[in-house]
């Protein structure tokens, strides 16, 4: 970054203090992940600055030979990893995917049927704050207070009241599998669109270790960069008889020129996402949420559903005497960094939380095994409960942390890892 430094070195300075940081610090963020250096070039270099709209064939700039190489190609990718008849891989995000969905098929002010965000969905499954409450007569399903798992019976018997042309499953912080054929049956019997959202899980889906939504939703969204470990943006999947409505939704509908770049990272993504090794590596991703629920549960932690199928865990933390926005910042001096979340029917507000999120795909793509679960549960809780000081887990997260350093092909590292037994 010679000439980063050169012009802007303040802004240079934050870039390399956060590639210090992330070598020295754990990353627990459910939503994030380490993309292989391939993604990383395909999204950083001369794509970044090329400006045209419109699809392959359909073009309104010249110029476009190569770029539609890169979106043919991450269309095909995208349509064979998921088995899916349809691709759009241009929105810019998540959201956007998902504002293509209503945009393509619904009108303003029809009703629509979401997970609650407090209970696990997100923002943009009909939440006030985003265009999707405000633009939508927006309501909610949540969870049975007993399981912590989806009340289906209750949204059954909310969208046979409010008959909503759109229902949307999936979330943010829901750690257990989804049941996407009830949630057709339903959209069958009150004459509702399919919305899955699996931002979060779309790679336990490519790896095969979650169902898919594909046989049973018309639209599925998701982002590259969650548990698929790849690029930045959002693609939109759906039934062939929706492709034409859903391309116009995205362009011109809610976006203008595209991100060429990122459509290069997500045909990277895809291509590795096929491979056998990403099987391997979205297994060990769940074995290890697995793992951390149950030696943070043997300590004392109240894990939310009582474990995990994905790579969510969400703990309770109302029996630690300790909010989930302490818990973010304690947990960030010791070098661990995760996320205050709401647990289900949490009593506090968003800005404080009564839980926090973990996910374990970051820490699976550095190497991490079961065996560094228990460690770093130990070290968690030392750092929580006041244990310990905080400086001294900090010195061994450090450590841990140069155990499996930062690069290429990380996840292959078969060396031993220095956790012990839970
Ligand atoms: N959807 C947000 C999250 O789950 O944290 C960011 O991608």
């Amino acid at each position: 970054m010679n000439r980063l430094r050169q012009v802007d070195p303040e802004i240079a300075a934050a870039i390399e203090a956060e590639a210090v940081g992330r070598a020295e610090t754990i990353e627990l963020n459910a939503a994030t992940n380490l993309p292989d250096p391939s993604i990383i070039e395909a999204q950083a270099n001369v794509m970044a600055h090329k400006t045209l709209e419109g699809y392959p064939g359909r073009r309104y700039h010249g110029g476009h030979h190569n770029v539609d190489i890169i979106e043919n190609l991450a269309v095909e990718r995208a349509k064979r990893l998921f088995g899916a008849e349809y691709a759009n891989v241009q929105p810019h995000c998540g959201t956007h995917a998902n504002l293509a969905v209503y945009l393509a098929v619904l009108n303003p002010g029809d009703a629509i049927l979401g997970m609650d965000l407090t209970m696990g969905g997100h923002l943009s499954h009909g939440h006030g704050a985003s265009f999707s409450g405000r633009f939508f007569n927006a309501h909610t399903y949540g969870l049975d207070r007993e399981t912590e798992g989806i009340d289906y019976d209750g949204m059954r018997r909310i969208a046979r009241e409010v008959r909503p042309r759109m229902i949307v499953c999936g979330g943010s912080s829901y750690p257990r599998i989804i049941d996407f054929r009830r949630f057709r049956d339903v959209a069958d019997e009150v004459g509702a669109y399919l919305l899955a959202d699996i931002a979060h899980v779309a790679g336990l889906v490519a790896g095969g270790v979650y169902p898919s939504p594909v046989p049973h939703a018309d639209f599925v969204t998701f982002t590259g960069y969650k548990t698929l470990k790849g690029a930045r943006g959002g693609v939109v999947l759906c039934k062939r008889k929706y492709g034409s409505r859903i391309d116009s939704a995205v362009f011109p509908g809610i976006q203008g020129s595209m991100h060429v770049h990122l459509m290069a990272g997500k045909a990277v993504t895809f291509r590795l996402a096929s491979l056998p090794d990403f099987k391997v590596y979205a297994e060990q991703v769940v074995k290890n949420a697995q793992a951390l629920a149950g030696c943070l549960s043997e300590m004392g932690y109240r894990i939310v559903t009582g474990g995990t199928d994905t790579h969510v865990v969400l703990v309770d933390l109302r029996n630690q005497g300790i909010t989930g926005a302490e818990a973010q910042e304690r947990l960030e001096e010791a070098g661990i960094i995760c996320n205050k979340n709401r647990i289900p029917f949490d009593p506090l507000g968003a800005d404080r939380t009564s839980g926090i999120r973990l996910g374990t795909s970051a820490v699976t793509e550095r190497g991490f095994r079961e065996s560094e679960m228990t460690l770093l549960a130990e070290m968690m809780d030392r750092a929580l409960s006041g244990k310990s000081r905080v400086e001294e887990v900090r010195r061994e997260v450090k450590a841990l942390c140069r155990h499996f350093p930062l690069g290429p092909g990380n996840f292959q590292n078969e060396t031993p890892g220095p956790g012990g037994g839970c």
